[in-house]
């Protein structure tokens, strides 16, 4: 395996800090810590935040993803000026984040405004064995004779959620000169937050409203580096029930932070072992953007509980408020699917676990089964804020229909469900969780739809497409209500339940559900009134995607009555139901809505990289794929601030295994049609099948498949039928 890549940041500029704290985010699954810079700066926003931690501050509709207490701050001062990159002179820096360990690595030299120079050097990293540690470790090094240094850390409870209060304090504590705790508790939730650190080198304290700091003073003799280490232990209520005493158990086995780091490097090599899409391209950026991705996909999943899942921001921002959208199950779920799919195990057991809350919100509005929420947080409960931001000009707040209509997310989480079987056999599950699930989802459908002149019809809906509301017989709706309630009644006949009324209905509802076919230019209207809505000219726009400026110049009720889309919808239903239409009619397709797409929506590109490569369209392919790695890699400023696209970076995987590397699954089977770019000369990746870890290597004219055992699979290459015992080259 090659070296896995590091993301470096080489300028200082502080319209990119924010960025930076996003895209150089440690996680472990457990906890995520944003890059803030050691000394603070008002461009950057710290964050910590812990998976499941949410709470509803006052006077708050929904819940927020807390920003948890501080830790990773370190105040300098050097003879007597605080340290800061906007003064003196910087003579060098560089920032460095290794996707491989996690670890960040700042290194800067640092003119005093004295004349005096200093080597700093600054890292942290998040442990991977340890799951509850974050870990610091600054170096100073005076470069010009004897220096006075004071540093400053400590914990500080005192950070919001962009000045949303979430938690109180219960105790600050110090123990010694060296160890310290601060006892926190969310205001709604109740969940108790211990942080517990340990410094290196004596200090003194202070202590006031949520923030404890110590300082320790240093001589520093010409080129001798003074180090100050730091081990912070985060432990919640939501794991165990004392944390404040978990913390220090846990603090007092803490090794050194090297040692440490390696020990949580073993762990992410088995990690990249398992997970690494190694690519030879033309572009070194393509392999960069896949470790990217692959690091923080696993940074951001709670494999370790199934109370939880992934926000849209995964655990590294406070965009979106942490929640959880369909994002999870269609987007990310699938890059753990196939590589160890017992955490998609888990992430579907979160959705299973509020049944409860699902059948509630179906109740409430007037359906039957499930509905899940469009965002979803710690209970389960409809978690979307009722309102967006106000709109300064008009001073009003535009209202929110997603919760009320954007119920594709019903069968999205039934498709994931099915999904997970097929890769993984898993009849345990299925037969109890996932046929419940998809009976309460199917039973949904059933009630949601109405019949009109003799079809089932589903009106007023949101689909994927969220420029377009309120609409009758969006096409992806419709085709996936319709999967999701075949595939139950496939599965109450496979565990015998064929003879119920419920089936019966199912099957009435099949027969007669309405879905939209190819008019005769071939075109598959997203809704019922879609195409016949005014189209305009979206260049502009498309050069500025990702940013809706379409939306300055329109009202979004304007956009509405118009062929403007903000994201891939058609041809989402192309990409997840891949059987359903001839190939010239998916080429037809994509070429139609992509012109009317502005893909202001980072769930946009990838899908559509993967469509294009299906129907041939390979240069094009290629660029959507780029395109979409560069939504958080060259993101413009502002854009990746309040966290990473999750969803994209689980897309940036997609496109690579289902676009490029052609796999497909159909009817149950796993079929390779693979269709490098033609800058691409190797892919590898492995994928697991029914159990069985698949070695896939892919070059422009061979295809080589190994695997561990010689228990036969099928796999179907190019249309081909294979029996696999104990490889395949093609
Ligand atoms: O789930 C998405 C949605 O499709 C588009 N808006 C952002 C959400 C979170 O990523």
């Amino acid at each position: 395996m090659s070296r896995v890549s590091v993301l470096r940041e080489n300028k200082i500029d502080p319209h990119y800090f924010d960025t930076y704290a996003s895209l150089m985010t440690a996680g472990n699954g457990y906890m995520g810590v944003r890059a803030g810079f050691e000394e603070d700066y008002p461009e950057q926003t710290r964050g910590m935040f812990v998976a499941g931690v949410y709470n509803k501050a006052q006077g708050q509709v929904s819940s927020d993803l807390v920003n948890l207490p501080d830790v990773t701050r370190f105040e300098l001062e050097i003879e007597n000026v605080n340290f800061s990159m906007h003064r003196g002179k910087i003579l060098d820096f560089q920032r460095v984040f290794d996707l491989e360990t996690g670890e960040i690595n700042r290194e800067l030299i640092w003119e005093h405004p004295n004349g005096k120079r200093f080597g700093l050097c600054f890292k942290r990293f998040v442990s991977k064995k340890k799951l509850h540690r974050v870990y610091a470790k600054i170096e100073i090094t005076s470069l010009s004779g004897d220096a006075d240094v004071r540093i400053r850390t400590g914990i500080d409870g005192q950070q919001t959620n962009f000045g949303t209060q979430h938690l109180v304090e219960r105790s600050l504590r110090v123990f010694s000169e060296t160890w310290m705790q601060g006892d926190y508790v969310t205001t709604q939730s109740g969940h108790d937050v211990a942080v517990t650190s340990m410094i290196s080198a004596p200090g003194s304290f202070t202590a006031k409203n949520r923030q404890l700091l110590v300082t320790v003073n240093q001589k520093l003799a010409e080129n001798e580096p003074f180090t100050l280490e730091k081990v912070s232990v985060i432990a919640t209520s939501l794991e165990t029930e004392n944390p404040a005493e978990f913390g220090l158990g846990d603090i007092r086995e803490a090794k050194g932070y090297e040692e440490s780091l390696a020990e949580s490097r073993d762990v992410w090599q088995e990690f990249w072992q398992d997970y690494r899409v190694e690519v030879t391209s033309e572009s070194a950026f393509d392999q960069l953007a896949l470790d990217f991705s692959a690091y923080h996909l696993e940074a951001m999943t709670p494999s370790h509980d199934e109370r939880f899942s992934v926000g849209a921001k995964g655990l590294t921002g406070e965009g979106y408020k942490g929640h959880v959208f369909w994002d999870t199950e269609i987007f990310i779920a699938p890059f753990h699917l196939y590589n160890h799919p017992e955490k998609v195990r888990k992430l579907l057991r979160y959705r299973y676990l509020h049944l409860e809350q699902a059948r509630k919100k179906a109740e409430k509005n007037g359906y039957q089964g499930a509905l899940f929420p469009w965002e979803s947080a710690f209970s389960g409960e409809e978690e979307t804020p009722e309102f967006a931001a106000i709109n300064v000009r008009t001073g009003k707040r535009q209202k929110v229909a997603s919760a009320l209509a954007e119920h594709h997310i019903v069968a999205d989480i039934a498709h994931a469900v099915v999904n997970y079987y097929e890769a993984s056999q898993d009849e345990l599950f299925m037969e109890h969780d996932g046929l419940q699930m998809l009976q309460d989802t199917a039973r949904f459908w059933l009630s949601r739809a109405v019949l009109k002149d003799g079809k089932y019809v589903i009106l007023d809906v949101i689909g994927p497409d969220e420029y377009t509301e309120h609409v009758d017989n969006n096409a992806y709706t419709n085709y996936l209500a319709h999967e999701n309630v075949y595939q139950t009644l496939r599965f109450m006949a496979k565990y015998g339940q064929k003879h119920t009324a419920f089936y019966d209905l199912c099957e009435a509802f099949l027969r007669k559900i309405y879905l939209p076919q190819p008019d005769a230019s071939k075109l598959i209207p997203q809704d019922d009134t879609f195409l016949g809505k005014p189209e305009i000219d979206l260049s502009e726009y498309k050069a500025r995607q990702g940013s809706q400026a379409i939306l300055l110049d329109y009202s979004r009720a304007e956009v509405n009555e118009m062929q403007i889309l903000k994201q891939a919808d058609v041809v989402m239903l192309l990409y997840l139901l891949p059987n359903l239409f001839s190939e010239d009619i998916v080429g037809r397709n994509l070429d139609y809505y992509e012109e009317h797409t502005i893909h202001d929506s980072s769930l946009s590109k990838a899908i559509h990289a993967i469509v294009a490569n299906r129907v041939g369209q390979q240069e094009k392919a290629y660029r959507f794929f780029e395109e979409a790695c560069r939504i958080d890699l060259e993101a413009a400023p502002g854009g990746s601030d309040e966290g990473l696209h999750a969803a994209s970076l689980g897309a940036i995987w997609l496109s690579t295994i289902f676009g490029f590397g052609g796999v497909a699954i159909s009817d149950g089977s796993l079929h390779l049609n693979p269709r490098l770019p033609a800058g691409w000369k190797r892919l590898a990746f492995s994928f697991v099948w029914h159990g069985e870890r698949l070695e896939i290597v892919l070059e422009q004219d061979t295809i080589r498949v190994t695997k561990q055992t010689t228990a036969p699979i099928e796999i179907h290459v190019f249309g081909e039928k294979h029996r696999m015992t104990t490889g395949l080259e093609i």
